[in-house]
């Protein structure tokens, strides 16, 4: 690891530490009730909760602040925070700190909006917020708002990047920058047929400006985001396991130019792909769904190259750390050391995503896909890939964020260290009861407690319990580990400052420092995936809009009753 110099010790000005702190703050308060949410749902499901309700919140109003709150505005608010820090950090510029205030100001407002909705019970429509289910219009707007507000530091980021290219032509960008520059235009990208699908859709059908919507459409819109969206979770925790991890066990990135090949592979294949999240949707032909299966398997791609990556940057370091024979080096790795607690946030994070690779895998092959979708095996395997390296490592990072933009020391370090590990644990026995009940049938997004989870009920269906009461066991432990790490939060939050505000994240160097003219410039990977776009979507998006009518009345949640336009 680099010794931080003097001249590391850069420091964002007030406006943009108040910016950024407001960021990681404001998302952590809401997620207690997106954990909260969390928890209800396993009670719900192993039918320790038989009711439509809790403290007067509905079940779907609770599943969709869950959602919304722990995937969609905690991962938005945290990244663009990041973003800051890492783009002002690697290449030593500041930013004009009005722009930065509308950027958060759009984002606090819409979120605020959209909070309003959920918590009202007009917007209990899930984080797909599928149509013909129907939410407010400030939810909507709401969201809209979070998305462009999340925009503006993007294009701010390019500004500065290219002020930083004219100055320094000859120098490789640093990887950092590099990731969260594919990152956001990953995001950007994704986020256009979100905004159609919003603004010309549902915007207009929930202020009654329209009667009708067409559904295939706006499944097919979300999903061109929404497959994309899982990238701009992934690839924030991809920087700091490329960059820092190797800087924190004290040994270096192993390839340099394989962290840049991931980065640009992951601009051009993230978004081809959304299509394997329909494959049971009518009114797309198989052979588009074939086509973006395909694409599905070479997207998993530059995230083997990651695994190799980062295991042989890990191997490195341990063998410096006296780590011997073929695999006894992975016994020095620093698992317990709670001065390095971000090592035990991303350790245990990859740890989980090589079980969320697999399932991924598994979900990717139209065949198997039959048997496991919509049922429990997907939330099983999206929460060993969000709720595992991506959180984890967003988790770590806000405490490494929060003491470095406060001047204050981490309390509760021992406490800190069991977070990880906790939630780890908590996932494995909750994912592994969700996958086996999936298998055997269990639908997703039900309030199972009402039903197949109720012995009271002629639906009760007893082969599932067994497999939902060990979710509900995962899911409980998952839940102390929250507990656990909002102590810390706050603890460290409140207490004395002990030192000046700084900003040094770590850097590995690299062992292979390739300089590969290949990935050096973002525009042939951006011209490929624009191609590669229009090749994948145009036929199945043509084929959807003017199919067989498509057109559907809109839906109140809590009713199967057409709700008037
Ligand atoms: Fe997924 C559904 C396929 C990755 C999230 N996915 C979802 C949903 C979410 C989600 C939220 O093809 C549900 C959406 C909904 O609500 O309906 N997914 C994949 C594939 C990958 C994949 C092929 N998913 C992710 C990531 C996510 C995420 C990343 C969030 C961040 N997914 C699907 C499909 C569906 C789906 C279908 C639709 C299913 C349906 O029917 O609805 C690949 O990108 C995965 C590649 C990953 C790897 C793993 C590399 C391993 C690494 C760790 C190495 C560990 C080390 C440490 C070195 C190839 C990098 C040592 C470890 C030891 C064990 C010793």
């Amino acid at each position: 690891m680099r010794t931080a110099t003097p001249n590391d010790r850069f420091m964002v000005d007030n406006a943009h530490r108040a910016a950024l702190l407001l960021l990681l703050i404001v998302p952590t308060v809401l997620l207690i009730l997106g954990s909260y949410h969390g928890l209800l749902q396993v009670l719900y499901r192993a039918g320790l909760i038989r009711s439509a309700s809790v403290l007067g919140l509905q079940y779907y109003q609770g599943l969709t602040l869950h959602g919304v709150i722990n995937a969609l505005v905690f991962t938005t608010f945290f990244e663009v925070a990041f973003g800051y820090a890492v783009v002002a950090y690697f290449l030593r510029r500041r930013f004009s700190a009005a722009v930065t205030w509308l950027a958060v100001s759009l984002m606090l407002g819409g979120t605020l909006m959209a909070a309003f909705a959920m918590l009202t019970g007009s917007a209990s429509v899930l984080y797909t917020f599928y149509p013909p289910l129907k939410a407010s219009p400030v939810f909507y707007i709401g969201a809209t708002l979070l998305v462009v507000g999340s925009w503006v530091p993007y294009f701010q980021w390019i500004a500065v990047y290219i002020d930083w290219r004219r100055a320094a032509a000859e120098r490789k960008t640093p990887l950092a920058v590099v990731g969260m520059l594919a990152t956001f235009t990953i995001w950007f990208l994704a986020t256009l047929p979100l905004a159609y699908e919003v603004i010309v859709q549902l915007i207009p059908w929930s202020l009654g400006l329209t009667s009708t919507v067409n559904v295939v459409l706006a499944r097919t819109l979300f999903w061109f985001f929404g497959h994309p969206l899982v990238y701009f979770w992934l690839l924030p925790a991809y920087v700091m396991f490329y960059v820092m991890l190797p800087a924190i066990v004290g040994g270096k990135l192993y390839s340099d130019a394989a962290g840049r090949l991931a980065f640009m592979l992951f601009i051009v294949l993230s978004a081809p792909v959304g299509i394997h999240h329909q494959f049971a949707d009518p009114g797309i032909t198989s052979s588009y769904k074939w086509l973006h299966g395909t694409l599905t398997f070479m997207v998993a791609l530059p995230s083997f190259m990651t695994a190799f990556t980062v295991a042989a940057s890990l191997e490195y370091a341990a063998r410096l750390r006296g780590g011997r024979g073929l695999f006894g080096w992975w016994r020095t790795l620093p698992y317990f050391d709670s001065e390095r607690y971000l090592f035990a946030y991303f350790f245990t994070g990859l740890v989980l995503f090589f079980f969320g690779g697999i399932t991924g895998i598994i979900n990717a092959s139209v065949s198997m896909n039959n048997v496991v979708h919509n049922t429990s095996w997907i939330p099983a395997h999206f929460h060993t890939t969000v709720g595992g390296p991506v959180f984890l490592s967003f988790l770590g990072m806000t405490l490494f964020l929060l003491t470095q933009l406060t001047g204050k020391r981490l309390r509760l370090p021992r406490l800190n260290l069991l977070v990880p590990y906790l939630w780890t644990g908590g996932l494995f026995l909750f994912s592994f009861g969700l996958s086996v009940a999936g298998l055997l049938g269990e639908p997703r997004r039900t309030n199972l407690g009402l039903t197949y989870s109720n012995p009271d009920s002629p639906l009760f269906h007893a082969v599932w319990e067994p497999w939902s009461r060990l979710g509900a066991i995962g899911g409980s432990i998952m839940a102390a580990a929250m507990l656990c790490f909002f102590l810390v939060f706050f603890v460290t939050l409140f207490s004395r400052q002990v030192e000046e505000p700084r900003l040094v994240l770590p850097e590995a160097e690299a062992y292979h420092d390739e300089d590969i003219g290949l990935v050096r410039n973002f525009t042939p990977w951006v011209v490929a995936a624009v191609v590669l776009l229009v090749v994948a979507y145009a036929p199945p998006l043509y084929e959807v809009v003017t199919g067989p009518t498509q057109a559907v009345p809109g839906y109140d949640p809590a009713s199967p009753i057409v709700t008037a336009p």
